[in-house]
């Protein structure tokens, strides 16, 4: 199973959900806010304070960086990724 680390704002985390939904590949949303549990673990996990933060259990794999994780999952799941145009606004909210 996919685990997305996650925040429904960061606009790097809604790259990696569109890709997600491309390939049609079920994950399991893990909302990662300061402070939270699951910021937390993902910090023990990881080691860093970072959104989007995926983990593949089946593969062995966890990765940080949107660009990383996007071409990981086309590489891994998929079809030839596509060639959208990212329009995604890099400018993280401020929580
Ligand atoms: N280069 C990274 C940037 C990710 C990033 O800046 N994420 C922000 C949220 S939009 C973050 O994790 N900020 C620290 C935090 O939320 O604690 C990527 O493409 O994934």
């Amino acid at each position: 199973m996919l685990e997305l680390y996650q925040k429904e704002e960061c606009p790097f985390c809604q790259k990696v959900r569109v890709a997600l939904n491309d390939l049609e590949l079920d994950f399991i949303s893990r909302i990662s806010h300061t402070g939270s549990a699951q910021r937390e673990f993902m910090l023990k996990l990881g080691g860093k304070a970072q959104v989007p933060f995926l983990i593949d259990q089946e593969k062995g794999v966890a990765l940080y960086e949107s660009d990383a994780i996007v071409e990981y999952l086309y590489n891994t799941y998929g079809k030839t990724q596509k060639s959208t145009t990212d329009n995604t606004p890099k400018v993280c909210p401020i929580e």
